[in-house]
C-alpha cells in the first residue's frame, strides 16, 4: 500500500483533453488504492478502490471547505487554476459539511425522492416523446443525426429547469455558459466571467421567485419553514446553481454511455428488447462501467488520516476517481472492465457517491434514463452508431465523462 507515498513515483498527469480515458482509468485502477495525480499542475491524491472510497466518504476528517486545503492556504492554488470552479463554486450544499450541510440539503433531497418524483413521470415521458420526434425531424436524408444535441442533452436540462422553475427560454444560453464553464479549452478569465454571469442570472431568478413564488423547488427553497433556519439568498442561489450544474450534463452521459454499451454489445441489446433483462439493469451497469463523473473534486483532510497504514496528510486534497472505482475487481469481479448486463453478481456500484453528500438527484437521473432508453430503442429499434464506436471523442473536461457528439443512424 505504499505505492502512492513512494516519492520516486511521478504523479499521474490527468489529461484535461481526455484523449485516452480507458488507459488512464486502467492505470489508476491497477495502481490503487491511492494514486498521486497532477490536476493541471496541482498535486492531489486520488482514491481508486471501492472499499477505501466507501470508508473515506463517511469520514468527518475529510471536508469540502477549500479553507482546509494546504495549497490554498499557502497561495500555491489561486483562482487562476482552471478547476477552481469545481472546488469553490460558492456556498451551497455541495461545499459544506455537518449540521450546516443537513440544513442546506434537506429540502432539496426531500423534493426529489423516488416517491415524490413519480409526479414528474408524465412530464418526462411527454418531453421524451417530443424529443424522439425531433430526432426524426432533424435527421438528414440518410437518417443521420446527433443523439447528444437533439435528444440526450435537451431532456435532462428540460427536466431540471422545470423542476427548479428556470424558464425553458433560458436553456440555449445556459447550455453555452455551462459548456464554457466545464471545457478546459476556455481561457481562465473567460471562465471566471462565465461563473459570475451564472451567479448573476441565478441571483436575479431567486429575487424574482422571492417576489412571485411559484410551484417549483427554487420557490420552496426560499420559503421559510416553521422552526427551521431559512436559507439565505446566497444559499438558495448556490443550491439552484448546483442543481442545474449537476442535473444538466451528468444524465446526458448516463443516457449516451448506456446507448454506447448496448450498441457495442448487440447480443445484450437483443436480450433487453426481448424483455429478458430489464432496462434498469442497463442503467446500473452503465453507471458502473462508464460513470458520468470520472473524478470528483475535492475533499480536504483536516488531520492526518491513516487508511490501513497509508497516511493521507493533513491539508491534502483528495479526489475520488469514480471511473476507476467502477472497475474495481475486488468489488465487481475479474471482468469488471467489460460492459455486461448478464453478469452473475448484483451490480453494487458507488457512482452516486456515499455518505452525507450522496447524489440527491440519483432517483431523478435513474427515472430519466429508464424512460429515455426504452423510448429510443422502441421508437428506433434499428438505431446504429454512425461511426465506429471507438471513434467517439470525449469533451475536453477533466472531471466529467462527456462525449463530444454521438452521431447515429436512426433506421439501421
Ligand atoms: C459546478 C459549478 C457551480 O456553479 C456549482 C457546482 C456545484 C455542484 C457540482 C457542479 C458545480 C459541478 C458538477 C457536479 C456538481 C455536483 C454533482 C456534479 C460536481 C461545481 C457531478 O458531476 C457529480
Amino acid at each position: 500500500m505504499s505505492h502512492a507515498q513512494d516519492v520516486a513515483t511521478p504523479p499521474l498527469v490527468i489529461d484535461p483533453l481526455v484523449r485516452d480515458l480507458d488507459a488512464e482509468t486502467e492505470q489508476l485502477r491497477t495502481g490503487g488504492p491511492f494514486a498521486r495525480i497532477d490536476l493541471l499542475g496541482v498535486p492531489a491524491l486520488t482514491v481508486t478502490r471501492h472499499a477505501v472510497a466507501r470508508s473515506l466518504l463517511t469520514d468527518p476528517r475529510l471536508v469540502k471547505d477549500i479553507g482546509a486545503w494546504g495549497l490554498w492556504q499557502s497561495g500555491a492554488v489561486t483562482r487562476q487554476w482552471p478547476l477552481i470552479g469545481m472546488v469553490d463554486p460558492g456556498r451551497s450544499m455541495f461545499t459544506v459539511d455537518g449540521a450546516e450541510h443537513r440544513r442546506l440539503r434537506v429540502k432539496t433531497a426531500q423534493a426529489i425522492t423516488p416517491r415524490r418524483l413519480e409526479a414528474q413521470r408524465p412530464y418526462i415521458v411527454q418531453l421524451t416523446e417530443q424529443l424522439l420526434d425531433e430526432l426524426e425531424k432533424q435527421a438528414d436524408p440518410e437518417g443521420h443525426v446527433d443523439l447528444k444535441t437533439v435528444f440526450a442533452q435537451p431532456l435532462p436540462m428540460g427536466v431540471v429547469c422545470t423542476l427548479m422553475g428556470v424558464p425553458l427560454s433560458a436553456i440555449p444560453h445556459q447550455m453555452r455558459l455551462w459548456k464554457s464553464f466545464f471545457s478546459l479549452l476556455t481561457p481562465q478569465d473567460e471562465r471566471l466571467a462565465v461563473m459570475e454571469e451564472l451567479n448573476q442570472i441565478f441571483t436575479d431568478l431567486v429575487r424574482e421567485k422571492a417576489a412571485h413564488p411559484a410551484d417549483d423547488l427554487t420557490s420552496a427553497l426560499i420559503l421559510a419553514d416553521e422552526g427551521g433556519e431559512p436559507l439565505t439568498e446566497e444559499e438558495v442561489v448556490g443550491n439552484l446553481q448546483s442543481m442545474i450544474g449537476a442535473g444538466h450534463e451528468t444524465t446526458v452521459s448516463l443516457i449516451l454511455n448506456s446507448v454506447r454499451g448496448l450498441l457495442s454489445h448487440p447480443d445484450q441489446l437483443a436480450l433487453v428488447l426481448d424483455g429478458k433483462i430489464p432496462w434498469d439493469t442497463v442503467v446500473e451497469e452503465a453507471l458502473r462501467w462508464d460513470p458520468p463523473v470520472s473524478h470528483l473534486l475535492m475533499r480536504f483532510a483536516v488531520e492526518d488520516i491513516d487508511v490501513d497504514g497509508f497516511v493521507v496528510p493533513k491539508g491534502e486534497g483528495v479526489v475520488i476517481s469514480y471511473r476507476a472505482i467502477g472497475r474495481d475487481t475486488d468489488q465487481h469481479g475479474p471482468h469488471a472492465n467489460s460492459f455486461d448486463i448478464t453478469r452473475a453478481t448484483p451490480i453494487r456500484h458507488m457512482t452516486f457517491g456515499h455518505g452525507p453528500h450522496i447524489c440527491p438527484g440519483a432517483a431523478l437521473s435513474r427515472l430519466e434514463a429508464s424512460i429515455a432508453l426504452p423510448g429510443i430503442f422502441t421508437r428506433y429499434p434499428d438505431l446504429r452508431a454512425a461511426l465506429p464506436l471507438h471513434e467517439l471523442r470525449k469533451m475536453p473536461v477533466l472531471t466529467q465523462n462527456d462525449l463530444e457528439t454521438f452521431p447515429v443512424r436512426l433506421h439501421g
